[in-house]
């Protein structure tokens, strides 16, 4: 098999890459290791910063967002004995959306399907081959056993932190930064009316916690748990008295409403970066080449923001000009570590530990945060999201 674009992995990078490059006449092959069932129900991200729901409106992807998606104005801080709410849009203009990966994802995938894109789901054995020459490829076992070859223009690894994309640089020319969090989260999925109209995000000396949410009947939380925490030792009062203790049920009146815990899992807390974003005719997308924690939400909207500076680099270099796609893992690397600097300070912000002096400077901050126009603009800008290419 021929295409211009290898694309290895089906997750939001993967796919959207493929919408972008169809709008620009380019065309790709998307390869994934699971089924498209599978991928499409993968619980995750939440929330889509402004720049990644302009995009998704621009490519006539926003229909079902506009109508279903929550926009939210800001995010609530909380220590015991307070709760702030920061309002973004007051603050630097610009706001989020509570809109679950799943449903960008099928959003993706109908519109894939709509225009016929070609998808082979169910591979195994990936591996990327003459990424230094201008004949690149990928081969796989598909899901009959045959082994298979595709070649390619161009490969781009999609194929998030566990593929065979980041590693097919060779050594002598990347450079990894990362740092395992000595704690992981706790994530339940619940039939339950939201308690709360934006997210609270909670510091608590037993330990963070976060309201979040999927839509009116679905809550989603999180609680702070030591690492390789076996989610059985969770039983459900036991999630939902940490969860009304540490979110402040009673506080001011508030109360936390519980309901049918439908899903849980442990998720473990990660920064890693890997540079440079190419090497020869490979790129690298989305978790492939960073993973952050969590608590800045930002990991779905950085796999956006590159496939962004990417499907326009690589139109160009197809049609002969190279420049933006020389220019863009020093582009892309620009936000990333931004984001990665972000979801740093806002964990280690908001995760309690043992240390005495740890946890004045962390109220110290939050207080400081929750006072100071200054402070809470710099949270906001950051949260909202930077215009991509900033
Ligand atoms: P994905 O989604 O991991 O997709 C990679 C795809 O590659 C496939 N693959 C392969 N395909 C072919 N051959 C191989 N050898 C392959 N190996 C792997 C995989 O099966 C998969 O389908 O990466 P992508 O597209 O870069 O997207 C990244 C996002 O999924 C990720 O950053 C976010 O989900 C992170 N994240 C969050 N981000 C946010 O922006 N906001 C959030 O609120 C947020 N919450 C979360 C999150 C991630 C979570 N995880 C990872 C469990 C909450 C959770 C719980
Ligand atoms: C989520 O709703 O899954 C979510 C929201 C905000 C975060 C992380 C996860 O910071």
């Amino acid at each position: 098999m021929r295409t211009q674009v290898a694309i290895v992995g089906a997750g939001p990078a993967g796919v959207l890459l493929s919408h972008l490059l169809a709008a620009d006449g380019i065309e790709s092959v998307v390869l994934e290791t699971r089924s498209e069932e599978y991928v499409a129900s993968r619980i995750r991200a939440g929330i889509l910063e402004q720049s990644t729901v302009d995009l998704l409106t621009d490519i006539g992807l926003g229909d079902r967002l506009a109508r279903e998606g929550d926009q939210h104005h800001g995010i609530y801080l909380q220590w015991p004995g307070e709760r702030h709410h920061l309002d973004f849009v007051d603050l630097v203009g610009r706001s989020v959306w509570v809109y679950g990966q799943t449903e960008v994802q099928k959003d993706l995938v109908a519109a894939a399907h709509a225009r016929s894109q070609a998808f082979v789901y169910e591979i195994s054995d990936t591996a990327l081959h003459d990424l230094e020459t201008d004949r690149p490829s990928v081969t796989y076992t598909d899901a009959n056993g045959a082994s298979q070859r595709l070649e390619a223009d161009v490969v781009v690894g999609c194929d998030g932190s566990f593929g065979p994309s980041r590693g097919a640089v060779p050594e002598r020319v990347r450079r990894t930064w990362g740092r395992t969090y000595p704690y992981s989260w706790l994530g339940i999925l619940a039939d339950v009316a939201p308690s709360t109209d934006e997210l609270i995000y909670a510091w608590h000396p037993d330990g963070f916690a976060l309201h979040s949410m999927r839509s009116s009947s679905v809550s989603r939380f999180y609680l702070q748990v030591p690492n390789d925490t076996d989610v059985a030792t969770w039983s459900d009062d036991r999630i939902w008295d940490g969860l009304a203790t540490r979110l402040g049920h009673g506080q001011d009146g508030w109360e936390l409403a519980t309901g049918t815990i439908t899903d849980r899992s442990v998720l473990p807390m990660r920064s890693f970066v890997q540079q440079p974003m190419r090497h020869g005719r490979l790129f690298l997308a989305g978790d492939a080449a960073h993973l952050v924690p969590p608590t800045g939400a930002k990991g779905l909207n950085l796999a956006v923001a590159d496939v962004a500076l990417l499907a326009p680099a690589l139109t160009a270099l197809l049609k002969g000009d190279a420049a933006l796609a020389d220019a863009y893992s020093d582009a892309a690397l620009r936000r990333v570590w931004r984001c990665t600097h972000f979801s740093w300070w806002m964990t280690t912000m908001l995760h309690s530990n043992d240390d005495p002096f740890d946890r004045e400077l962390q109220l110290s901050q939050l207080r400081w945060v929750a006072s100071s126009r200054a402070g809470a603009a710099g949270l906001a800008e950051n949260y909202a999201g930077l215009p991509i290419g900033f």
